[in-house]
């Protein structure tokens, strides 16, 4: 089949004209709306507009342009269907074989700061996605059908599909119209999705209306970045998806130097590692296992850092992921080589480095972006829906920490116990982490009671040679008793910084005071599931 006839009606221009150009050079006949026909005639380009194909003109300020049998029938009838082909004969309907359409802006529209009611509604666009539907519903069969163009990224590969073939291949009429539902449904999501953010009465003003922060209506447009070779585990089958809109997560941030593919752990760990390196400004080093930090530590050097974070644990970082915030240079790569690890995660790799680690033909080396920018929100799977929340971005100053106790902290166990809470936060709940001089000396992590995460904590730091006395301990979350306390002090810790707030904060204070320890609160916890 042959292409004769094209409709284009793009609020993004981005190389219409030449796509156009190119379309009108292999015999295309163009059909266009308002604006899209003007730039083209400009352009110099033969074009005839809607309103003069259908013999309706556009009314009511536009928003009847192209709702027309002559339209609409021109997408949806068959062309392998005899009685299709004659009814539109009988009512002087010609088919439409491509249609490029791109939307009314609405979501960067409403994304302006003082954008009004009446623009964001004159921008939900209703004759482009019904134009675009009838287009990818009749996408045809292998003997042809109508190709439906929304990304001006796609229009090389139509064009060059229209040369190889006469029209674009069943594989691609397929993707595209896919593609296009993805989009229509993602555009329709965001209309929903900001409706359902008013507030009462608010239409009725000129001024921007005042938008609930959650809106009734949730919708995320995922792009998938990746399939997986499996998830969690080998029986589950999995792939990477990517929020074009909102993205800001390791996906999408990060170039793979080297290395086999990715698994699903690896990602969820490299996520993991790579958010808490972020978060600090010195030169940091995080190994992640099993999604919790098993050693983090800062020093003036990336290779010093290593080495600190490494002492932590050398057992569970065996296999780990390891994360940087700054340039991994030779005698860095020499370093880490010597441990088993699946990934490493860096801003920046110098040539020497990277020459060494490609003789580690297994380790997945990504490059990252860096800054402190977060997610927009945290959604969570659970039965039957998605629990969503802000991230937890929230860092406490130093300035605000609150003494407590009788003993008043050193600059330095103030600097250490600021350390242990920054950890802290990206260790799974209960977390109890000891540090001592920007290292992370004993991780206890992910236990249903505090106590035992203190417990395990204190033994993790003694099977690894590490004394814990004099140490700074952080807890996520508020002692409920002063058991857990104890335990810590016991362990050898002289400072502990934690949120405060338990009904039972004068008895933990008292045991702080009793036990002639630093206690500092933040206000503030960080449950992590
Ligand atoms: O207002 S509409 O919903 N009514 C229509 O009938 C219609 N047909 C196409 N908007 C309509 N369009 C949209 O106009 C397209 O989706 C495209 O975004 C835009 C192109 O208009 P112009 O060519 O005048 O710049």
């Amino acid at each position: 089949m042959k292409l004769t006839t094209a409709l284009l009606s793009v609020s993004d221009k981005t190389g219409i004209v030449e796509f156009a150009q190119a379309l009108a050079a292999r015999g295309i006949k163009l059909l266009s709306t308002g604006g899209t026909a003007a730039l083209l005639k400009q352009a110099g380009l033969a074009v005839t507009e809607v309103a003069e194909h259908t013999g309706s003109p556009e009314i009511l300020d536009g928003r009847v342009k192209t709702l027309h049998p002559k339209i609409h029938g021109g997408l949806l009838g068959r062309r392998d269907n005899a009685e299709h082909l004659a009814t539109m004969e009988k009512h002087g309907i010609a088919p439409i074989d491509l249609l490029v359409v791109n939307l009314y802006p609405f979501r960067e529209t409403i994304a302006k700061p003082n954008c009004s009611f009446a623009d964001a509604v004159e921008n939900v666009d209703i004759g482009g996605p019904a134009m675009l539907r009838a287009a990818a519903k009749n996408h045809g069969t292998p003997e042809g059908g109508v190709t439906v163009v929304i990304d001006p990224s796609d229009y090389a590969q139509v064009l060059k599909e229209i040369d190889e073939f006469g029209q674009p291949s069943y594989g691609l009429r397929l993707k595209l119209a896919g593609k296009t539902y993805a989009h229509t449904a993602a555009y329709d999501g965001a209309i929903a999705q900001y409706l359902s953010s008013l507030t009462e009465a608010e239409p009725a003003q000129e001024a921007a209306p005042e938008r609930k922060m959650w809106a009734d209506t949730l919708t995320l447009q995922l792009q998938k970045h990746q399939e997986l070779r499996y998830g969690e585990n080998p029986h589950q089958k999995a792939a990477f998806y990517i929020d074009p809109v909102r993205g800001d997560g390791l996906l999408g941030n990060y170039v793979q130097l080297q290395g086999k593919e990715l698994s699903y752990n690896n990602i969820a760990d490299a996520d993991a590692a790579w958010e808490c390196s972020r978060s600090f400004d010195a030169p940091v080093c995080v190994i992640v296992k099993h999604a919790n930090p098993c050693g983090v530590a800062v020093a003036e050097t990336p290779f010093a850092a290593y080495q600190k974070a490494f002492k932590t644990d050398p057992t569970s970082a065996f296999g780990g992921i390891i994360a940087f915030n700054r340039t991994v240079d030779l005698a860095v790569a020499e370093e880490v080589s010597k441990q088993f690890m699946e990934v490493l995660l860096a801003p920046d790799y110098t040539a020497e480095a990277l020459e060494l680690l490609a003789a580690k033909k297994n380790v997945r080396v990504l490059k990252v972006a860096t800054g402190k920018a977060q997610n927009p929100f945290d959604v969570k799977r659970v039965g039957g829906g998605w629990l969503v929340q802000d991230p937890d971005a929230f860092d406490v100053p130093m300035e605000s920490l609150k003494v407590v106790t009788k003993k008043q902290p050193t600059e330095q166990q103030l600097k250490d116990l600021m350390f242990a809470w920054k950890v802290a936060k990206y260790v799974k709940s209960n977390a109890i982490v000891f540090c001592a001089d920007g290292m992370t000396m004993g991780v206890g992590a992910g236990q249903m009671s505090r106590l035992d995460s203190a417990r395990i904590a204190s033994i993790k730091a003694e099977a690894n040679g590490l004394s814990l006395k004099n140490t700074a301990a952080a807890s996520d979350a508020f002692f409920p008793f002063r058991d857990g306390l104890d335990v810590i002090v016991a362990a050898g810790a002289n400072c502990i910084i934690q949120p405060g707030g338990s009904i039972r904060d004068d008895e933990v204070i008292n045991a702080a005071d009793e036990h002639g320890i630093v206690m500092v609160y933040t206000g503030t916890r960080h449950f992590r599931h």
